[in-house]
């Protein structure tokens, strides 16, 4: 940085359709259980709603709630390896409090945007 080059950062808000399953839960295993879940990512939150079938829902309205939140502060996300699971382009997203999440798109571009943006999330709030 300061080289007068332009910095590009990922727009703070974004929102979509991914799968998404828990894997850990305040440290402990819990068992997978995909669902294609509408997405937002809001500041340095993460907000899930499970989607009616293909991602109709929308919590901006006043009938469905966000069905968790994570914060990413302090958190990690990496490609998540093979034994995590047998889907393709999967990231394993950390919190500090110890749950985890995998998130995946069959669309190579969605997942590869989602998991810039959920860096540079991290790494913008890092000192937080
Ligand atoms: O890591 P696992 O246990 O192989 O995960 C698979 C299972 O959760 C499976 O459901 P049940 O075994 O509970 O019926 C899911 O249908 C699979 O999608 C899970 O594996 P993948 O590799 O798709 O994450």
């Amino acid at each position: 940085r300061g080289f007068g080059l332009p910095v590009y950062r990922e727009p703070s808000e974004k929102c979509g359709v991914l799968n998404v399953t828990k894997i850990t839960e305040h440290g402990k295993k819990v068992r997978k259980n995909w669902a294609s879940t509408w997405t937002v990512l809001q500041g340095s939150s993460l907000l899930f709603a499970k989607g009616q079938g293909s991602g109709t829902s929308w919590f901006g309205g006043n009938q469905s709630k966000p069905e968790f939140t994570v914060d990413l502060r302090g958190g990690s996300v990496e490609w998540a390896s093979k034994e995590k699971s047998s889907k393709k382009h999967v990231i394993e997203l950390k919190t500090r409090v110890g749950t985890e999440l995998l998130i995946q798109s069959e669309i190579d571009s969605v997942i590869n945007d989602w998991f810039r943006a959920l860096s540079e999330t991290i790494n913008t709030h890092a000192w937080e």
